[in-house]
């Protein structure tokens, strides 16, 4: 029986805007299927407004990858919280292990993004994973408890509320070799302790997200943990029915 109850698909680098009207139109057909399941999609900036048109369903949110910790300004480049709030955006992803590795985003950096979106009422998506690295050094719990440490300081437990945490181990994202079920449950556990240790009730209602190539095929098995809350969907976000199964499999 599946213990999931949201799932967001990350489109990283990745669609345009035939795929945002497919992806919309594939989803407001399925969503029967999978009603009681959140559905969040986070397209490129570039897609939001479009993907905001076609979502005239329940139960689907807009979401977007990265945010600013500014509020506005001489940031060249960069995009407000307020900015996305105008398009209809609720949740935003922080600290994908992409960013923390292309763009050298720091858990210090994370932690004023995931102070702004809270403050704001939207939903900060705090991602945090070991590498291979790491595992092989039976570093995982160490490296996660310091990335959760960081990236979550200085948040009220009002602000927890609006937080969902998503373990993606580095070695298990876009490589096809998922975490097992009893390995992501393993450390789930783990951060479910730590978020019940630090910010009590409100920590027990944190929603846990596993990623890290979920797909169709393994989807059912990963949502029947304990601890995983749903999950977080890369490259099989971008396939419409497979999405759809993921997200049925979530119900
Ligand atoms: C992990 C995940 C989505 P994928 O990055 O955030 O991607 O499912 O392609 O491994």
């Amino acid at each position: 029986m599946s213990n999931a109850s949201l799932v967001i698909a990350n489109w990283k680098m990745n669609g345009n805007r035939a795929l945002t009207r497919e992806m919309s139109e594939i989803l407001r057909d399925n969503q029967a299927d999978f009603k009681g399941v959140k559905v969040v999609v986070c397209p490129p900036y570039t897609l939001l407004a479009d993907m905001a048109g076609h979502i005239y369903y329940d139960e689907i949110a807009l979401g977007a990858q990265n945010v600013s910790q500014h509020e506005n300004g001489a940031h060249t480049g960069e995009i407000s919280v307020a900015m996305l709030q105008e398009l209809g955006v609720e949740y935003i992803l922080l600290g994908h292990s992409e960013r923390r590795a292309e763009q050298q985003e720091s858990n210090d950096s994370i932690a004023a993004k995931a102070a702004a979106v809270t403050q704001a009422g939207l939903t900060a998506v705090v991602c945090v994973g070991e590498d291979k690295s790491q595992r092989e050094a039976d570093k995982t719990w160490s490296v996660i408890q310091a990335q959760l440490e960081q990236s979550l300081a200085g948040l009220s437990a009002k602000q927890m509320a609006r937080v969902v945490v998503a373990y993606e181990p580095i070695w298990a994202i876009g490589t096809g070799e998922t975490a097992s079920p009893a390995q992501a449950q393993e450390v789930h556990a783990k951060i479910r302790g730590w978020l019940v240790e630090n910010y009590q009730q409100v920590g027990a209602r944190v929603p846990l997200l596993y990623g890290g190539s979920v797909k169709a095929n393994n989807a059912e098995s990963l949502f029947s943990e304990a601890d995983i809350d749903g999950g977080l969907i890369g490259g099989a976000s971008l396939k419409g029915e497979e999405f759809s199964a993921i997200c049925r499999a979530a119900k």
